[in-house]
């Protein structure tokens, strides 16, 4: 029994020893896991400090990128705004040119078409009619005479046997009436752009009932814009054997029966029966009523007149008139 109880004992001893030896180990391994753990978490800030940082660096880098791209966006949204108004600019070009080649292909069908002409003077010794352009008004017809005082002369109006009536109004003077090949009046707004496009000389020419002519040369006819009422701005120097009965019409505005511009009391288209360019009335109406051999002296006033050829009661069987542009004006 009593081997028995010591033997126990010392078997309790022992485990006793090995338990705090177990203790002991158990207590190391608790430490060193411990200290593995406490390591592995350090490192773990650490790693995750670093891929913080690293996750920073790339959304900085990104948001630098991003701003870029929209810099970018920017100048190409500006790039392509930039080339749609180059792309309009070149439809509008476009339909421009469409337009030229096939208004070029109307007046290739039009007869003595000359575009670089802005007088008959080009033209050389025609008596035809042919088509003007004037600056970068529209083109239109006009006469031309190299017949009665050399050649390139513009007919701007003629009188020859009264088929055309002349008591017009503003409107009708203004952009001109009658037949080119017959009786016409050329019209006030291309008298103004023909003759202030270059300087002009003027020649009229009278008949009466004789047939005994005479004529009127000015040397440098201005007639003003709308704005001025169409005034005979400028003749210049008079000569010829007719007599200077257009001086009295110098810087005088027109003047219709519905366009009262004139010196008179009354309104001269009234009373001398055409559109002039009258004074107080004056000494010429080459506008005024046409009238018939039988009563060519009717001291009415009212006929066309040339005061200092005929005297202002005679009406004259036919006259024209005409302008060119001054040869040494031409270069
Ligand atoms: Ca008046």
């Amino acid at each position: 029994m009593q081997d028995l109880k010591t033997k126990i004992n010392d078997e309790l001893s022992k485990c006793r020893d090995q338990n705090s030896a177990f203790e002991e180990l158990n207590n190391y391994y608790i430490g060193q896991i411990t200290k593995l753990r406490e390591n592995l978490n350090v490192a773990n800030l650490e790693e995750k400090d670093r891929q913080i940082e690293e996750g920073l660096a790339t959304i900085y880098s990104l948001k630098t990128l991003v701003s870029d791209q929209a810099k970018q966006i920017e100048l190409l949204k500006y790039d392509v705004s930039e080339k749609s108004q180059i792309i309009e600019n070149m439809h509008t070009k476009t339909k421009e040119i469409a337009y030229k080649i096939n208004n070029l292909e109307e007046f290739e069908t039009t007869p003595q078409v000359d575009f670089e002409a802005s007088s008959c003077l080009p033209f050389g010794n025609s008596n035809d009619i042919h088509l003007i352009k004037v600056a970068d008004g529209d083109a239109f017809f006009v006469p031309c005479d190299s017949r009665l005082s050399g050649t390139g002369w513009t007919v701007v109006q003629r009188r020859i046997d009264g088929s055309v009536k002349f008591n017009r109004n503003w409107l009708q003077y203004q952009e001109g009436f009658g037949n080119l090949s017959g009786e016409f009046f050329i019209g006030l707004e291309k008298l103004h752009r023909m003759t202030t496009a270059q300087p002009h000389e003027l020649y009229v020419h009278l008949t009466d009932f004789n047939n005994e002519s005479s004529h009127a040369y000015y040397d440098n006819i201005i007639v003003g814009p709308e704005s001025e009422q169409y005034a005979l701005s400028a003749l210049g120097e008079y000569s010829g054997n007719a007599g200077d009965s257009m001086r009295d019409n110098e810087h005088q505005k027109f003047t219709t029966f519905d366009r009262d511009n004139d010196m008179s009391e009354f309104n001269c288209a009234e009373t001398c029966l055409g559109g002039w360019w009258y004074n107080n009335c004056g000494l010429s109406n080459l506008n005024g009523q046409y009238t018939e051999r039988d009563v060519y002296y009717d001291n009415s006033e009212y006929g066309i007149f040339w005061d200092e050829w005929q005297g202002p009661g005679y009406n004259l069987k036919s006259v024209q008139i005409m302008i060119r542009p001054k040869l040494e004006s031409i270069k």
